[in-house]
């Protein structure tokens, strides 16, 4: 795709030889880790293909809906309502970072016990080698972890950063804080985009971002049969594209590749024989393009048959309420999100522990993997909880704390087949 799109890269004032060695090394990885998985659902095909255009078709149909006076925000949590961008016809990007490639860059200017998923996110922007990040006009961080809130205060030096202030309980105080909020990022995209949100488009958003939800959360009670229908890994990849394809074909795809695992959990037919170990993994996001663990698990034997993460049942979880008529009561509705999601920046958050063994005994899994990126402290601190409550119920878990460098893959893998043997002993 390099050669069709370089003008493009340049207007966006990247940095091409970087970006080269960038992209040089994703087609071996992608084929490694996906294209060699064994009877994968053909409609696949369209994710496969959103990958690789990712850096190319879709930029130029972003460039080219901004030509036409679109608004582009890149976003960084699943706090940030998108439903108030979609409201302007705006484009929402999630931007946060899962490659290795740019954690040295985000280090020179982050501390190097700072999270990779900051550190990576900050290393594209000063890199100049993800052309959404060029795109943007501007961002919406927020207040939940520290190295989050502290990062936007430099990132704005560079795009224009917005911070929505997330509230770290669930009271109804919070709630009202929050609402607050989300009224203040209404008016400032009303602001940037010239148009007022009205009760009309803002309903417009609203159902927009909750037909992506409910095809995100059939494909995951997809996977709750045995033999699963679909390998986590492809699960993963579809999850982390939603953060960037257009949300009504994205919807259309998921929901069609639905329907063929539908036709396969009728027939019997898996990615994995009847039988083989099912995890859950539990614990921090897997932005783009991060695969490391699932790769890991799926080619030991298991297959991870979901995810209590950003990039997984947090993503969807909380449907907005569709019945609000004004602007104000549909605010409100946004705003009851707040209780629906379980990030471990909240405190307490016993219901992040009630989800976890929920979801699985919904999926019906042989054990839990607990996962956290190194230097995330809510999620780490909070494993110790979610252990003793898995251990309780009888669950066995494994917490690993990892990074985005391979260094440590082969330690991973011991400590994985160990887990697994177990749980087939
Ligand atoms: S709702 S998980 S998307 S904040 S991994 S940057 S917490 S140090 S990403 Fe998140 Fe919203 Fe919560 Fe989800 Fe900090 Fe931890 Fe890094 Fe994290």
């Amino acid at each position: 795709m390099s050669e069709a799109y370089r003008e493009m890269w340049r207007a966006l004032d990247m940095d091409l030889e970087k970006h080269d060695v960038f992209l040089g090394g994703l087609p071996g990885a992608f084929s490694e880790v996906f294209l060699q998985q064994e009877n994968r659902p053909a409609r696949m095909a369209y994710f496969d293909n959103a990958l690789a255009e990712a850096h190319g078709g879709r930029i130029k149909e972003i460039l080219d809906q901004k030509k036409a006076g679109r608004p582009v925000a890149g976003t960084f949590c699943v706090f940030v309502p998108e439903e108030l961008i979609f409201a302007v016809d705006g484009i929402s990007i999630g931007l946060c970072g899962g490659a290795q490639f740019t954690v040295p860059t985000g280090e020179q200017v982050l501390p190097r016990n700072l999270c990779p998923l900051i550190k990576s996110l900050m290393g594209f922007k000063l890199d100049r080698i993800c052309p959404y990040f060029q795109a943007v006009d501007f961002l919406i961080g927020e207040t939940t972890c520290d190295g989050k809130k502290k990062t936007w205060e430099i990132l704005n030096e560079y795009v224009p950063t917005y911070v929505m202030e997330l509230p770290q309980k669930k009271t109804e105080a919070d709630l009202t804080l929050w609402e607050g909020e989300i009224n203040r990022l209404k008016e400032e995209i009303e602001r940037r985009s010239g148009q007022a949100i009205t009760a009309e488009k803002l309903a417009a958003g609203i159902k927009k971002a909750n037909a992506r939800r409910a095809a995100l959360a059939r494909l995951y009670r997809a996977r709750q049969a045995d033999p699963a229908p679909i390998s986590g890994k492809d699960a993963l990849l579809i999850s982390q594209l939603a953060f960037f394809d257009d949300p009504e074909r994205f919807t259309a795809q998921v929901n069609s590749l639905c329907d063929e695992l539908e036709e396969r959990i009728a027939r019997g037919e898996g990615v994995a024989r009847k039988g083989a170990p099912r995890l859950l993994v539990t614990g921090t996001p897997m932005a783009l393009p991060y695969w490391k663990l699932h790769h890991l698990v799926e080619t030991a034997g298991a297959v991870i048959i979901a995810e209590e993460t950003c990039t997984g049942t947090r993503y969807f979880a909380g449907q907005v309420a569709e019945d609000g008529l004004t602007v104000e009561e549909q605010v409100k509705n946004l705003a009851r999100r707040l209780t629906a999601i379980n990030c471990a920046c909240f405190t307490p958050n016993k219901e992040r522990v009630e989800d976890i063994l929920r979801l699985a005994r919904e999926a019906k899994a042989d054990g839990v993997i607990y996962f956290s990126l190194q230097f995330c402290q809510p999620f780490s601190v909070e494993g110790r909880l979610v252990e003793k409550a898995l251990q309780e119920a009888g669950l066995p878990v494994l917490r690993l704390e990892s990074d985005y460098s391979e260094e440590d893959a082969a330690q991973l893998k011991t400590r994985i087949d160990a887990f697994l043997e177990m749980i087939t002993a």
